[in-house]
């Protein structure tokens, strides 16, 4: 089946006892067995939990893996994954991640004796090279948060496959509308569901897909004993976004493509990064890994942060926020909202200054969002 059918579908089949055709949500926190040790298919809703099951078996179909996995935020996601590695095991983390998933490896997988090295994955040859005997995984983003990188998931995807390393690929910029990462060669495709998965910012929530049977034992048995996982009703909110997914994200890709277009030719940007923009230096490169640009995308603003905080300030329809992927248009200042928990010196090494400004460009009218931006830089430009 091709993707629509299966973001309405997968997941929400008809309910075999009642026929509903919603997926009912059961909060049940513990199921009655039918003798001592005889549980009917479920014991207790930490281990599996019906509804949950549903959003797991969707996210693996339209990520095209064998299974998923569902948590309670896109970090507990990455806490389960990360809890993969033991003392002495070593990550490479392409540069330009969020900087949540920095901040887990930096500031807690590096207490319990897990190390790990930035790398420059637009080079495959450096990240071949950054391999360690210790090296068990490489992690990566692509659109990189938030600088809107593609690397190459494919050529990564080889290294890591000679190497013997687990690939995770963060996809929840691109959604699986976009592009669908163990179909690259990704061993792991994670997502936070907070973002366009669920669509509507009003959720919190992580998904996993993988296809190797023993990894989805071991992620099992964490997902479990760690215990992250998801209320039956955020796994309902997941569900019910997903099934408009493919709409929503061709009208973030058109809304997104033409507010990049906007701000470079408004002479107020000193660069603008979106994948589908053709002076991108991976323009190629996007066109064959992604189906459409998505809804994301960031700019420096000429003047400094002066200008980039009286641009935010000044917007009207866009509103003033940290996260992505829900129908409404936001704005950030990355360097001082959603990557602040980088030390500085990183944050410079990487281009997340202080004038660095990054949109989740919702699904609203595109005239009206064109407005706002113009009206912004304006009064951003005379600040
Ligand atoms: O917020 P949570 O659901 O825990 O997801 C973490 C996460 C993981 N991966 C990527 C690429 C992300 O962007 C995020 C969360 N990001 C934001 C909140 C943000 O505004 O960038």
């Amino acid at each position: 089946m091709r993707f629509a059918t299966k973001a309405v579908h997968s997941g929400n089949e008809p309910d075999r006892e009642t026929g509903a055709v919603a997926p009912p949500i059961f909060t049940a926190s513990t199921f009655a067995q039918d003798g001592v040790g005889k549980p009917r298919g479920y014991e207790y809703s930490r281990s599996g939990n019906p509804t949950r099951e549903r959003l797991e078996r969707a996210v693996a179909e339209l990520e095209h893996g064998k299974h998923g996995l569902a948590f309670s935020s896109g970090l507990g996601a990455t806490a389960t994954v990360g809890s993969l590695l033991k003392k002495g095991d070593h990550v490479l983390i392409c540069n330009d991640v969020y900087g949540g998933t920095f901040r887990i490896f930096n500031s807690v997988f590096a207490n319990y004796g897990i190390s790990f090295s930035k790398v420059d994955a637009r080079d495959p040859d450096s990240l071949a090279r950054a391999v360690r005997p210790s090296t068990r995984m490489v992690w990566m983003e692509s659109p990189t948060n938030p600088l809107m990188v593609v690397l190459d998931i494919r050529a990564v995807a080889k290294i890591a496959r000679e190497k013997g390393l687990i690939l995770t690929v963060d996809n929840t910029f691109a959604s699986p509308y976009l592009q669908n990462p163990l179909k690259l060669g990704a061993t792991i495709v994670l997502h936070s569901t907070t973002k366009y998965i669920s669509g509507h910012s009003d959720m919190v929530g992580g998904a996993l897909a993988v296809s190797d049977e023993d990894l989805y034992g071991r992620l099992k048995f964490l997902q479990n004993a760690i215990g992250a996982v998801p209320s039956p009703f955020d796994c309902y909110l997941a569900l019910r976004g997903m099934r408009t997914l493919h709409l929503r994200m061709e009208q973030h890709s058109r809304n997104a493509q033409a507010i990049a277009e906007l701000l470079e030719g408004s002479g107020r940007a000193t660069s603008v990064f979106y994948p589908f923009l053709e002076s991108s230096p991976t323009y190629r490169l996007a066109k064959r890994q992604m189906s459409l640009g998505g809804g994301m995308l960031s700019f420096r603003i000429k003047g400094g942060y002066r200008a980039a905080s009286r641009f935010l300030e000044s917007l009207r329809v866009f509103v003033l926020a940290e996260s992505l992927g829900g129908v409404e248009s936001l704005a950030e200042l990355p360097a001082r909202m959603t990557h602040f928990s980088i030390p500085k010196v990183e944050r410079g090494r990487l281009g997340i200054t202080d004038d660095l400004i990054r949109l989740s460009v919702g699904i609203e009218d595109p005239l009206d969002l064109a407005d706002d931006v113009r009206r912004a830089l304006d009064r951003a430009a005379s600040a």
